[in-house]
């Protein structure tokens, strides 16, 4: 195979030099510190925490905040960085893309100064982590139903509620939590995981997703001071966090693509059935040239949406398309390289099989695959299908 195959349109000549370093950095550290052990931690159902300093020294932690010890990258930039961890796993990009686009970003864009000051700089380090709760155990696509209640009390709201499938809830230092205030409007808080009356509960019977942290948030009766409250009401203050979080998926599920693709090519050339590699029969070429086209098509949307993000000309519809072809994709490409690794595909030997279970929940987290059909059913004929 071409060591370029997956440049096969040319974007890296519209990637900047520091754009093309940072996805060359990312990829060493992937390569040297994850894919060894990268098997092992998901049959463990473990969470690396080693690596969250590491992460941070590389500067994958709220990459493209302006201030406050952040890297200040291009939203290009944060791209290739998703891609390239999620050519290692989904689990490990969900981790950066909580901290950063879930958790860095809302305390950035609508926090007060002294609570950017605090937590930001720590969380950029990697000292802090965070997680969101949007999800409730009986409200997914439609978080405006959500019962999770924030009541004002002098100079405190009173949390009362439950978030669940979080991601790094166990591990989190802090919550960014979405709650109904006194006027039935959506707030948003920023809650420190030590104070009383929040509790985590892991999830981990989990067949997808095991090198992630998913846990249920529980609220009784915490006391959140007021000046740890967002700055925005209603559901565009969660969305706006989904926007950010939902493009730089659009770019992991290209890098869990990428390496499906490739174990399977490369097994295709190996694997000898009725005296020659599999890789010379029509149907498995077939698989491999939709797949190579498919892989190219999604670098080129997600490429694009990344200038119009660094120019600030992108629309929240435009992300849509983007989460919702590329990880339909992916996932579409993790199943049909698993099918040509036939019983070895079901193995840790190989990676397809994990990238397969893996993006099944991303087609899932941060707006349904349905989802966003149906942001985008609405968008091109004007009436919304949601109920
Ligand atoms: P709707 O009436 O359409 O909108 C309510 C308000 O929100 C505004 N808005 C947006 N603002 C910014 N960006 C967007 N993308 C926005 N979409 C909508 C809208 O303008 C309106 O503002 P205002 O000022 O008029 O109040 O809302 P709806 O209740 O009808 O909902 C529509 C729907 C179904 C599309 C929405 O609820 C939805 O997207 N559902 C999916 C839920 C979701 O994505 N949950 C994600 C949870 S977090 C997660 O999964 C993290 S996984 C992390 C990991 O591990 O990587
Ligand atoms: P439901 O909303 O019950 O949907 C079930 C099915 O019904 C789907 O196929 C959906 O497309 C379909 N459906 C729903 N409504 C409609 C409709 N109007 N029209 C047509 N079809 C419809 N949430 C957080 O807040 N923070 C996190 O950190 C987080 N991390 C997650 C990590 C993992 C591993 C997973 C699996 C989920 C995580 N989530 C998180 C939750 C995630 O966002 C929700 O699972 C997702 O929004 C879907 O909600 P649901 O699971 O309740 O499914």
């Amino acid at each position: 195979m071409d060591a370029n195959i997956f440049d096969f349109y040319q974007i890296d000549d519209f990637l900047s030099e520091e754009e093309k370093m940072i996805r060359h950095e990312v990829k060493k550290f992937v390569d040297q510190e994850i894919m060894p052990n990268i098997s092992q931690w998901h049959i463990d159902g473990h969470f690396p925490k080693h690596l969250i300093k590491q992460f941070a020294e590389l500067g994958l932690l709220g990459s493209s905040i302006q201030g406050y010890d952040c890297p200040g990258l291009s939203y290009t930039a944060y791209g290739v960085i998703m891609q390239e961890i999620e050519r290692a796993d989904s689990g490990l990009r969900s981790f950066t893309s909580v901290q950063s686009s879930l958790c860095m970003y809302p305390i950035f864009k609508f926090a007060t100064e002294e609570i950017k000051k605090q937590y930001l700089p720590k969380m950029a380090k990697g000292e802090l982590i965070g997680c969101f709760g949007l999800t409730e155990p009986d409200y997914g696509s439609n978080p405006s139903g959500m019962l999770t209640r924030a009541k004002k009390e002098g100079s405190h709201y009173i949390l009362n509620g439950n978030k669940m499938w979080i991601t790094n809830g166990d591990i989190a230092d802090l919550a960014i939590v979405w709650a109904k205030g006194d006027d039935n409007k959506i707030i948003g808080l920023v809650v420190d995981k030590d104070l009383p009356g929040f509790k985590t509960q892991t999830i981990d019977k989990k067949y997808s997703l095991r090198a992630s942290n998913t846990s249920e948030l529980i609220f009784e009766n915490c006391k959140v001071p007021a000046s740890h409250v967002l700055d925005v009401k209603g559901l565009k203050g969660p969305f706006s966090c989904l926007n950010m979080a939902r493009y730089g998926i659009s770019w992991g599920s290209i890098g869990a693509a990428q390496a499906c693709f490739e174990e399977a090519l490369n097994y295709s050339k190996t694997r000898i059935q009725f005296d020659k590699p599999i890789a010379g029969f029509q149907l498995v070429q077939a698989k491999l040239v939709k797949m190579f086209t498919e892989i190219t098509k999604m670098q080129l949307l997600s490429w694009r949406l990344g200038g119009l993000l660094d120019r600030s000309q992108w629309i929240p519809q435009q992300i849509s398309m983007a989460k919702m072809n590329n990880v339909s994709n992916a996932l579409e490409i993790a199943r049909n390289c698993r099918d040509i690794l036939g019983a070895n595909g079901i193995t840790h030997e190989y990676h397809v099989g994990r990238h397969m279970m893996n993006l099944e929940s991303v087609n899932t987290y941060e707006g349904t695959e349905d989802i966003h059909r149906l942001i985008l059913g609405q968008y091109i004929t004007g009436l919304p299908a949601f109920s």
